[in-house]
């Protein structure tokens, strides 16, 4: 398998970090030990972790007033793979790259599969695009795209869809992400139920072109950029548009994607409940979709959302297998810096979840004793893994801290020479 980082540098670096870490897992290990965890089982339990990437977060985002880009960004897909190559050497929990077209659409698939299977990279779902009209597109989707009232707008979206579940065929992904900003700034624009009529005629014709094996992820969004009524607002228009559809059509829940307070964790146990409960997009927020560093707001909240993924998992076993990725835009960070931490963040809230006493935390509820209930959580929680989180990165070959060690390979400093920016590429621009 290549690898970016030379293997030398984080061997160096584990080097270094191992005395200190095999100190804090025999703290921690006895900890767990008198709590009846072993910490064992919970390191070969973080090393199953794996949340996929998005291609489009190792390049540096921006806001709707600039983008301020970094140093060395990748130019194209297969420098995304590179970087995202880096992010997974020094994490092992990133084995997926989700590709958004046509952003990164190849030109040649084929290259593009083997390129990322040198680094044993696969490919999660894809993300299709129809909130922009792209160059040289026949039909706009100003007013729309699949509950446009143009037939052709709708076509055409509908079209876009399919080549992308053919493209993510032959990257060998197995599902497809659509998310569509359509819907009205005023009232009186749209017909609501219309427009909720035609979405469905188009999305039949996606779900029609799904192969057996394959998913189709509904991603449901507040607002924006329609700031009066989105389409797909809410998880319960996404969950009836996802049980019109039929079994391969599920809900995706992008952290970012509710109100301020919503309950997002009761949002994932009704979605679990009735089986539609198809992934996630992680991030995290304080205002709206803020795509900030998943753990970096509202880590409680991480951490209760898989509570509810433990709860489940345990009540279904195997079957259960939504799908993780992370949906992030790094505006004042290196993105594989933010990347890698936010892998690790939402790692964090996993093995987390694996420390509740589930047995305990019944009995509490059956008893209606609601404060040792409320400290049943807490308690796994304030428990700080991440020796543990250490502990099964190195043992799966990767530094015991990605951060510190990335920065002393000096990969960023190197792309920067590499990857020189284009002109212009200083003065700030729309994304
Ligand atoms: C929309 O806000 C979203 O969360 C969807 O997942 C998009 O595909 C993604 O952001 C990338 O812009
Ligand atoms: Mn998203
Ligand atoms: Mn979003």
């Amino acid at each position: 398998m290549n690898t970016v980082i030379d293997s030398g540098i984080v061997e160096q670096h584990n080097a270094k970090a191992m005395a200190n870490l095999e100190a804090d897992y025999a703290a921690l290990g006895g900890m767990l030990a008198r709590r009846g965890k072993d910490i064992e089982q919970l390191t070969a339990l973080a090393q199953t972790f794996a949340v996929a990437l998005p291609s489009w977060g190792v390049g540096t985002g921006g806001t709707r007033f600039a983008r301020f880009p970094g140093p060395g960004e990748p130019r194209n897909v297969f420098e995304k793979i590179d970087d995202c190559a880096v992010i997974n050497q020094l994490t092992r929990a990133t084995p997926l790259v989700s590709l958004h077209f046509p952003w990164d659409k190849p030109t040649d698939v084929a290259a593009l599969r083997e390129y990322a299977d040198r680094y044993k990279l696969g490919f999660d779902s894809v993300n299709s695009n129809t909130f922009q009209d792209q160059l040289g597109q026949a039909h706009t989707y100003k007013y729309g795209s699949l509950t446009a009232l143009s037939a052709e707008s709708r076509a055409q979206a509908v079209q876009h869809n399919v080549e992308c579940i053919e493209l993510g065929r032959a990257l060998g992904s197995k599902g497809l992400t659509v998310w569509v900003g359509d819907g009205a700034n005023f009232p009186g624009q749209q017909n609501l139920r219309g427009a909720l009529e035609r979405y469905l005629d188009s999305m039949r014709g996606v779900y029609a072109a799904l192969p057996d094996d394959w998913q189709v992820y509904i991603e449901h969004k507040l607002f924006e950029p329609a700031f009066y009524a989105t389409t797909i607002a809410d998880w319960g228009t996404s969950f009836a548009c996802a049980t019109e559809l039929g079994p391969k059509a599920k809900c995706l829940v992008d952290l970012g994607h509710h109100a301020p307070n919503t309950n997002i964790e009761m949002i994932v146990a009704r979605l679990a409940q009735f089986g539609k409960l198809g992934g996630f997009h992680f991030n995290d927020s304080k205002y709206g979709d803020d795509d900030l560093d998943s753990g970096s707001i509202n880590p409680f909240q991480l951490f209760l959302i898989f509570n509810e993924l433990a709860d489940a998992s345990a009540r279904d076993g195997e079957a259960f297998k939504p799908s993780y990725m992370l949906d992030q835009s790094h505006n004042v960070t290196d993105p594989i810096e933010s990347l890698m931490n936010s892998a690790v963040e939402v790692q964090r809230a996993f093995v987390q979840s694996a420390l509740v006493d589930r047995a305990a935390l019944a009995q509490y509820q059956q008893d209606n004793d609601v404060l040792q209930s409320a400290q049943a959580l807490k308690h796994a929680f304030r428990t700080d893994v991440s020796p543990i989180l250490a502990m099964a990165r190195l043992r799966s070959g990767a530094p015991a801290d990605p951060v510190g060690c990335y920065r002393a390979s000096g990969y960023r400093a190197k792309q920067a020479e590499l990857r020189p920016a284009k002109a212009g590429a200083s003065s700030s621009g729309i994304v």
